[in-house]
C-alpha cells in the first residue's frame, strides 16, 4: 500500500511537472526540494529523464512519422531517427483488436507507470507525452527533441511493455 501511495504521489509530480513545460521545470530545479535526498534526485531523473523533449507547436511540425501499432505487441517501425530542435508529429494507427499506446520517456518511468496502470486500472492517467488508441483508431502526437540521445517509447496496456512492445528514438545533432 506504501509503495502504491509513492507511485501515484510520482505520476502526479510527473504530470505537474510536464504540464507546467520547461520554464517552471527549471524554476523548480533551482528550489531547494523539501523532501532532499538521493532518493528525490533519482526519482527526478526518472520523471524527466535526460533530453526527452517536450510537446511540440504544431505549428513548427516538419515531419510527420508514422507508426503501426498492432496485437504482434510491436511498434512498426520501432527505431525512428530526428534531429535536434526537430518538431515531428507522430501518426500512430492501431490496427490491433486491442487497445495499444505510445508513451514517450526514459525506460525506467515508462516501466513506472505501466506499473502504476497494471495496479489501477481505474485511475486516470493522461498525460501530454502519452497518446491512447482504442482498437483500429489513428490519432497524432507533436513533440520536440531538444537534446541528441536516445528516447524511449513504450505501450502501456497491461502486459504490452513487459512482452517487448518498445521502441526508441534517436535524436542526432
Ligand atoms: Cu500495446
Amino acid at each position: 500500500m506504501k509503495k502504491s501511495i509513492a507511485l501515484l504521489a510520482m505520476s502526479v509530480l510527473s504530470a505537474a511537472a510536464l504540464a507546467h513545460g520547461t520554464a517552471s521545470q527549471h524554476a523548480a530545479e533551482s528550489m531547494p526540494m523539501p523532501m532532499g535526498g538521493p532518493d528525490m534526485q533519482q526519482m527526478h531523473e526518472q520523471m524527466h529523464g535526460p533530453g526527452m523533449g517536450h510537446p511540440g507547436d504544431p505549428s513548427q511540425v516538419t515531419r510527420t512519422l508514422e507508426i503501426v501499432l498492432d496485437d504482434s505487441l510491436r511498434f512498426v517501425p520501432a527505431e525512428l531517427t530526428v534531429k535536434v530542435g526537430e518538431t515531428v508529429r507522430f501518426f500512430l494507427k492501431n490496427s490491433g483488436q486491442q487497445p495499444h499506446s505510445m508513451m514517450i520517456g526514459p525506460l525506467a518511468q515508462l516501466q513506472t507507470h505501466a506499473a502504476m496502470m497494471a495496479n489501477m486500472p481505474s485511475m486516470p492517467h493522461a498525460a501530454p507525452n502519452l497518446l491512447e488508441l482504442k482498437p483500429g483508431k489513428r490519432g497524432g502526437l507533436v513533440w520536440q527533441f531538444d537534446q541528441p540521445g536516445t528516447v524511449d517509447f513504450a505501450c502501456l496496456t497491461a502486459g504490452h511493455l513487459d512482452a517487448g512492445m518498445v521502441g526508441k528514438i534517436v535524436v542526432t545533432e
